[in-house]
């Protein structure tokens, strides 16, 4: 069942600059800076609300997905990330629905376990599941 929004991904060319920018026009400052070697990218996390993240994410080399996605089609939104308590059964019952699956189980990511549905069958969003506390590894 999908709980919450766990977090929105936005993809930026400069994370420093960025970090300037949300500051200057939100006031808001990251609650962290770090890399994500899995995803390769680095990002400033920022908590809004309740307990909601705002991510943004600067791609670490060209071979990164946020370095296509910021190629092809600019700064911008990237992704939604839903929280779920079971990501393997969530991902079975949308491969039954006939959802476009990229991990069709959960894989360890820093959050916990995650997944990514194709953008192509969910109206031209990017998103993802994570199920906290089960895996959260920041390696690749
Ligand atoms: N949102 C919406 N559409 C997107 C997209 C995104 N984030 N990324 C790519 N697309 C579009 C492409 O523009 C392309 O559109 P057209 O068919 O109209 O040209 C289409 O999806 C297919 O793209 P593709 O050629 O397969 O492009 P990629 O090789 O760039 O792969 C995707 C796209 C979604 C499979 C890949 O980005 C992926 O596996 N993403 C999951 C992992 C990820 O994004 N990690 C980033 C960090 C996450 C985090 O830190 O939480």
């Amino acid at each position: 069942m999908i709980k919450r929004v766990h977090h929105i991904g936005i993809a930026v060319k400069d994370l420093k600059e960025s970090v300037a920018l949300f500051e200057c026009i939100l006031g808001l400052k990251p609650v962290s800076i770090e890399d994500a070697p899995c995803q390769k990218v680095s990002e400033a996390i920022y908590e809004v609300g309740d307990g909601m993240e705002i991510d943004l994410l600067e791609p670490t080399g060209p071979e990164s997905a946020v370095a296509r996605f910021l190629e092809k089609r600019g700064e911008g939104l990237h992704h939604i990330c839903f929280e779920v308590d079971d990501i393997d059964a969530e991902l079975k019952a949308m491969e039954e629905k006939g959802v476009q699956l990229i991990d069709r189980q959960g894989r360890d990511g820093v959050a916990g376990k995650i997944a990514f549905l194709h953008p192509r069958s969910v109206n031209g969003v990017l998103v993802e599941l994570v199920q906290p506390g089960s895996g959260g590894s920041n390696n690749p």
